[in-house]
Order: structure tokens, then sequence, then C-alpha cells
């Protein structure tokens, strides 16, 4: 481990992996550590799906095999009675995330990369306004080293994003009531699954508050499946082991079961945050909030948010200035390619949580919401209104009429949102007044249609 790097990359999930092997690829001079053993790397709890989608844009569409665990054709979602089946198609894959790391971490290596495992990132050294380097603790000893551009892909430790100064707009910490926490176990179980390649996801209040549980199959490993449970943080729920075991694992399907794998973990489910880069300092993946805020998925969009950074630093190094102003393009990329449905997607989410399992039953059973809106929706970030429309005349003089009338507004400010979202501003100097605007919007939004608003 040298004392002076481009780069020091903190965390090495797939953000931290993705980044890394993009930056020493371009020729730069990084270094990245991890807390992790170099055999746990990538090893942190997950569903395991990616949409195909996500690894085209990040030519990643040459995977090895081996690190495809299952194909996607498709993604079943249940009411909480579990008499109303909605599919959403798409197509995706169920991803060894271990293997999937160790494939770019490898890549990077053979570019040059220097790794320092088993090695924490403390405290960032800042000077004159900027970061300058991150003071790390390997064996017992604190090391101090320098670098231009220091990138936190430590997920939710936000390892040195919660050190930096609070005027710092990449430091905002997390509220936990917009966090899920998830578990889950890889089991095998005794017999096949029908249709192996569909994912299914099961919303139901009572099993899983302000989350859902899911039971995702490895098509290409017989008999395996992944199957957790995920409720909203910050609310006192009940843990979600507890309710996975008390709830899905008493199944008959999962008699005999052979536990393969478990654990869990917090999601940060919120709209991304403001900025991922600022004086010297880029934040990725779970440490910048990167995750879709409706299903809770992050590898995808944890990793592109790394590779706009890396173009960022490209850029920024090439004219020979890191601070926020010059790594900037990182914001509109990543805002253009995911961070402006992110935010649509969590007023949504907002909304999903208010309901009741009454509400959902009625809303998927009248088809208030219908297949192809969860498509559009899911793939774009929309919610289109004349859809509701027509709902409405189905709908006039029926049991609910409040419920229709907030998906209304709640798509009104899902446009608001988007257009928000699609001005961001073109330079750090315009952030404070657009984050306000940001700010009022949401809470306008809450006290109108959460709360009994409408
Ligand atoms: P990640 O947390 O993976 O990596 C951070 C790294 O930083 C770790 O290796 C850690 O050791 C290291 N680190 C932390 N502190 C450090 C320090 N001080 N110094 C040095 N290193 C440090 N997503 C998805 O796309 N599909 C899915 O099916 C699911 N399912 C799912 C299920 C469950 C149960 C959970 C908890 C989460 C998911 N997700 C998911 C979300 C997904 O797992 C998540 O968004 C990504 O793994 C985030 O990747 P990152 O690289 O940002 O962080
Ligand atoms: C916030 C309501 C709410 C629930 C979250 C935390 C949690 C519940 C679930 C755990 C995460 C999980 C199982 C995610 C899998 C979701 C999924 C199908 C991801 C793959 O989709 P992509 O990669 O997603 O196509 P995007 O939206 O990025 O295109």
């Amino acid at each position: 481990m040298g004392d002076t790097y481009d780069v020091i990359v903190v965390g090495l999930g797939v953000a931290g992996a993705y980044v890394s092997h993009t930056l020493s690829k371009a020729g730069f001079k990084v270094l990245a550590v991890d807390v992790k053993s170099y055999e746990r790397l990538g090893d942190k709890p997950c569903g395991d799906a990616i949409g195909k989608h996500h690894l085209e844009f990040l030519n990643l569409m040459d995977l090895p095999q081996n690190i495809v665990e299952g194909s996607v054709r498709g993604i079943d979602i249940y009411s909480p009675s579990e008499n109303v089946r909605f599919r959403v198609v798409g197509d995706g894959y169920l991803i060894d995330r271990i293997e999937l790391v160790k494939y770019l971490v490898r890549q990077a290596l053979n570019s040059g990369l220097e790794i320092a495992t088993n090695t924490a990132a403390v405290s960032p050294i800042v000077r004159d306004g900027s970061i300058r380097g991150v003071i790390l603790w390997k064996e017992g000893k604190s090391v101090e080293v320098a670098a231009r551009v220091v990138i936190d892909a430590s997920g939710n430790a936000r390892a040195i994003a919660r050190r930096l100064p609070r005027d710092w707009p990449v430091s905002e910490e997390l509220d936990m009531v917009d966090s899920n926490i998830a578990y889950r176990e890889v089991r095998r179980l005794q017999h096949e699954v029908e249709e192996s390649d569909i994912l299914r996801i099961y919303v139901s209040k009572q099993v899983a508050p302000g989350g859902y549980w899911w039971l995702f199959p490895y098509s290409h490993r017989d008999s395996y499946v992944n199957v957790g449970l995920g409720i909203q943080g910050g609310r006192g729920y009940q843990d979600p082991k507890t309710l996975l075991y008390q709830y899905v694992l008493s199944r008959e399907m999962f008699k005999n079961s052979e536990l393969v794998e478990a654990g869990g973990a917090l999601v940060p489910t919120r709209e991304p945050l403001s900025t991922l880069v600022w004086n010297g300092i880029a934040v990725i993946g779970d440490a910048a909030y990167t995750v879709n805020p409706v299903h809770g998925g992050g590898k995808g969009s944890a990793m592109v948010s790394a590779s706009c950074v890396s173009k960022a630093v490209v850029e920024g190094m090439e004219t020979g200035r890191v601070d926020a102003e010059s790594l900037w393009n990182a914001n509109l990329c990543y805002m253009s390619n995911y961070g402006v449905k992110q935010a649509v997607l969590n007023v949504f989410r907002l909304f999903l949580q208010e309901l009741s399992d009454e509400d959902i039953e009625f809303g998927m059973s009248r088809r208030i919401i219908r297949e192809e809106d969860l498509n559009t929706l899911s793939l774009k970030g929309y919610l289109e209104l004349s859809v509701i429309d027509k709902a409405h005349r189905i709908l006039a003089g029926l049991r609910r009429p409040s419920l229709l009338l907030k998906l209304k507004t709640v798509s009104e400010y899902m446009s608001k949102v988007r257009a928000l979202y699609e001005s961001y501003p073109q330079s750090p100097r315009e952030l404070p007044m657009w984050s306000q605007r940001v700010k009022n919007l949401l809470s306008e939004y809450r006290a109108r249609v959460l709360r009994g608003g409408g």
C-alpha cells in the first residue's frame, strides 16, 4: 500500500468493484479497501435479482456462465389474499453476487488495481474545503493515505460520507422510515418450483408491513430458492426473520427444505442523495441511496451510479480539477439514467406504504391498477393518468372513490417530481435552491396525500 493515489475506493461491493474496474482500466492509480477478507468480498445478503437492461447499460452482457444462477422472464405480484395475481413481464437474471464482485475485482487487478482487504476506512482527511485522503485501520495500526478523489462505496456504513462536514450535501443522513430491513434465506426445496423463471412478490401488510415477502427461484439450480421478507424501518414493526418464519417458512412448500444461506441487512428506499459528488469526493451505491424505492432492488442502479461517477472522474482528472463543479456530470448522468425514475417511484412508495391490505386487495381485484400500469411504472416510472381516468369511469359510484381520487393526486405529484428532477441543476451553485424545492414539494405531498389528505 503506497501513500498517494489518484483514487481511493472505500468498499468492494458491486458499486465499488464496478468503479474500481472502470477507473483502473482507464489507467488511474487506484486503491480499493474493504473490511472483508478477499474470500468474503461481495458476500452481502441479497435477493440476487437484476434486470437485463442494467447489464446491457453496464456492458456486462458477457458474464461468465457460473455467475448467472437463473434466468427471469417476469415477476408475479400477489394481492394480500393471494387470490389476485399480476404478471409484470421483463427479462432479468439471478446473479451470484460474490462471483460478480470477484469477476469485476479480478479484471481491475489485471488493470493495475491495488486492494487492501481486512482494512477499514475510518475517516476522511479534509483540508481547505476538499477531501485529501482517508485514514485507514489495518492490522491494529492507523495509516493515512492521500488521494485526489475518494469514492465512498461502503453501502449502509457510509463510512466516509457520514463523517463529512454537515454543510456538504453528500453527508445527508438516512431517516429510518425511508429504509427497509430485509432478511432472506437461500433454501433447497424437496421439489422443483413450477415456472422457475418467474419471480414472486407477495404484498401483505400483516406479513410484511411496509414491504413484501418474496420467492425467487434459481432456475439454473434445481429446487434452490431465495426466500425473504422486508419491513419498513423506523416504525417498530416486528423483525423480518420472525415474520418470515411465522408466515412463510411454515408453509407446506418449505417442509424439509434445507437451509443453505441466511442473513439480512438494511435497504435505503428513498429519493437519490441530492448530489453524488462534492469537493474530491463521490458517493455511489447504497451509500448514495441509489436503490429502487418500490421494490428495494439496488445492485443495477448501484453500478449505474458507479459508471456515472467513473466517467465524471475521468473528465475531471483530464481537466486537472476534482471539485464539485468539475465532477458535476456524474449527477446529470445518474439523474437521466436512473435518478429521475427513482425519485418518481419514491412518491409511489410513500403512497403504497400507507395503504391497508383491504385497499390493495380492492385496487388489484377491481383493476384500479393493472398489470400494464405496473409494467410502465417499473420500466419508466410513469403512472398514466388515462388509465386512471378509465378506472374512474368504471368506479364511479363504487365503494372506494376516495382511493381513486388519492391515486389521481399521487399521479399528479409523480409528474411534478418528474419535472423537478428533469430540471436537476446544471451546477452545484443551484443545488441549495433546487433541494429546497424538492423538500417543499415532498412536504406538500405528504400533507395532501398521506395522513388522510386527498
Ligand atoms: P454493499 O453493501 O454491497 O457493499 C459495501 C462494501 O463496503 C462491503 O463490502 C463492506 O464490507 C464495505 N465496507 C463497509 N464499511 C467499510 C469501511 N469502513 N471500510 C472499508 N470497507 C467498508 N438488490 C437487487 O438488485 N436485487 C435484489 O434481489 C436485492 N435483494 C436484496 C435482498 C436483501 C435481503 C437485501 C438486504 C438487499 C437486497 N438488494 C437487492 C439490495 C442490494 O443488495 C444493494 O442495493 C447492493 O448490494 C448495494 O451494493 P453496494 O456496493 O452499494 O453496497
Ligand atoms: C420499499 C415497499 C418496499 C419494499 C422493499 C427491501 C425489500 C422490500 C426487498 C428486498 C429487495 C429485493 C428482493 C429486491 C428485488 C427486486 C427486483 C425484482 C430487482 C430487479 O429489478 P431491476 O434490476 O430493477 O430490473 P430496476 O428498477 O433498477 O430496473
